[in-house]
């Protein structure tokens, strides 16, 4: 299947080249079923290092002792994908976590009016002092540290920009930036990525919330503008609606850097990945889900059967092979089309006894049924083909019997 889109990128797109956090057992943590016990998590934690996310994210450590020490038990895994801890910008969390073996600590600080406000009642100036102290603290303990601002599109960008480059300055590895509550749209998020990109020289987080469903295009916009890692949950859970699903990331970028994800990521592990994830929080895989959804790769309309069946890059932009599932096309219903039968009585080895005129009797079937009764199932279609078989069958034994 060739690349599907082509287009121009410039020097400061990352589209092919980013890192995943994945915060399931973080953010994901923050969906409205979710309860996660230790076992749980840790199954998580394996299947996502298997997946390839380069980073899993966990609840912080000081938000119970439960999670402080689920956190340790992640870290002894001894995963491939570094874990980080998010924190809220405040030593006494940064002391916790920085004792539980991560890699890294991620923090963050509201900087909007509204969270300054009504949430931690800070100035920027004391966030600033509060971001030197706890920054300082995290890399004396020699571990990576990000440091990003909540509600980052709804904040002062003159605010915004003084803050990074403070923190910049001060080393850190990331500066993180955030859609807490899913305003932005993609050229928003292009611009104050672009802006962020020219004005720090360290790596670029993101992390966008679906409330607008523009999360998986933010993302996308964030990597062509220059963000080097992004955050996502595996089905996109969260707080509230949840944030860039790991499948549906993955699936944009596939279009444009096919070889880049089919070279990173066990694309086949996907299915099963969020199903331990859907299980584990009671919820079903949604029908439209991205790749994995019951409906992905289901072909209905005749002119669509057609031509998948010649060929599948006519009506797919994602090739279900590399993502370990299976194209279907369905043929039981009235709007069928001949092609699809005739496909399927290839199938069934029956070519040699139903010819063109055949198929197209057998799809006139198909769809009268249809009409009356609604979708046929395939072991219905098989049984029409079957009959018509017989008959043709019967026919020529009484044409054969009337020569003789
Ligand atoms: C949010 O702002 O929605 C968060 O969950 C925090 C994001 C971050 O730490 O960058």
């Amino acid at each position: 299947m060739p690349t599907v889109l082509v287009r121009p990128t410039d020097s400061f797109s990352r589209v092919s080249n980013f890192a995943i956090i994945d915060s399931t057992l973080r953010e994901g943590e923050q969906f409205a079923t979710a309860h996660f016990d230790t076992q749980t998590k840790l199954a998580i934690a394996r299947a996502l290092d298997d997946f390839g996310v380069d980073y899993i994210e966990v609840t912080s450590p000081a938000a119970s002792e439960q999670s402080r020490s689920d956190c340790e038990a992640i870290c002894r895994l001894g995963l491939r994908a570094k874990v980080l801890a998010h924190i809220r910008c405040h030593i006494d969390d940064a002391r916790i976590a920085a004792d539980t073996g991560v890699d890294g600590l991620s923090v963050v600080i509201g900087t909007s009016h509204l969270l300054r406000t009504y949430s931690h009642g800070k100035s920027m100036a004391a966030i600033l002092d509060q971001a030197t102290q706890v920054i300082q603290y995290i890399q004396s303990r020699g571990l990576e540290v990000r440091f990003s601002s909540e509600d980052s599109f709804r904040s002062d960008l003159v605010d915004l920009m003084s803050l990074y480059r403070h923190v910049d300055r001060l080393g850190v590895n990331r500066v993180g930036i955030a859609d807490t509550v899913g305003c932005a749209d993609p050229r928003q998020v292009y611009d104050l990525v672009r802006t962020l990109r020219g004005i720090v020289s360290c790596d670029i987080e993101t992390h966008f919330h679906d409330d607008t469903g523009c999360a998986i295009a933010n993302a996308y916009a964030a990597l062509e503008a220059g963000a080097t890692h992004i955050d996502t949950c595996v089905l996109g859970i969260g707080e509230r609606n949840g944030i860039t699903p790991l499948g549906g990331l993955l699936a944009r970028v596939y279009t444009a850097a096919r070889d880049y994800v089919t070279g990173k990521y066990q694309l086949r592990q996907l299915g099963a990945l969020e199903a331990l994830v859907a299980k584990a929080v009671g919820i079903q895989v949604p029908f439209n889900n991205y790749v994995t959804g019951s409906a992905s790769f289901v072909h209905k309309a005749g002119i669509h059967s057609k031509a998948v069946l010649n060929n599948p890059a006519t009506y797919e932009v994602l090739n279900p092979e590399d993502f370990g599932v299976t194209r279907t096309v369905a043929i039981g219903h009235r709007l069928t089309g001949w092609n699809a039968i005739k496909a399927r009585v290839d199938m069934l080895g029956l070519a040699s006894v139903v010819d063109e005129a055949g198929c197209k009797e057998i799809t006139r079937v198909v769809k009268e049924r249809a009409d009356c009764e609604g979708t046929l199932g395939l072991e219905k279609v098989d049984e029409l083909i079957r009959e018509f078989v017989e008959r043709q069958q019967q026919q020529r034994v009484i044409v054969g019997s009337a020569k003789a």
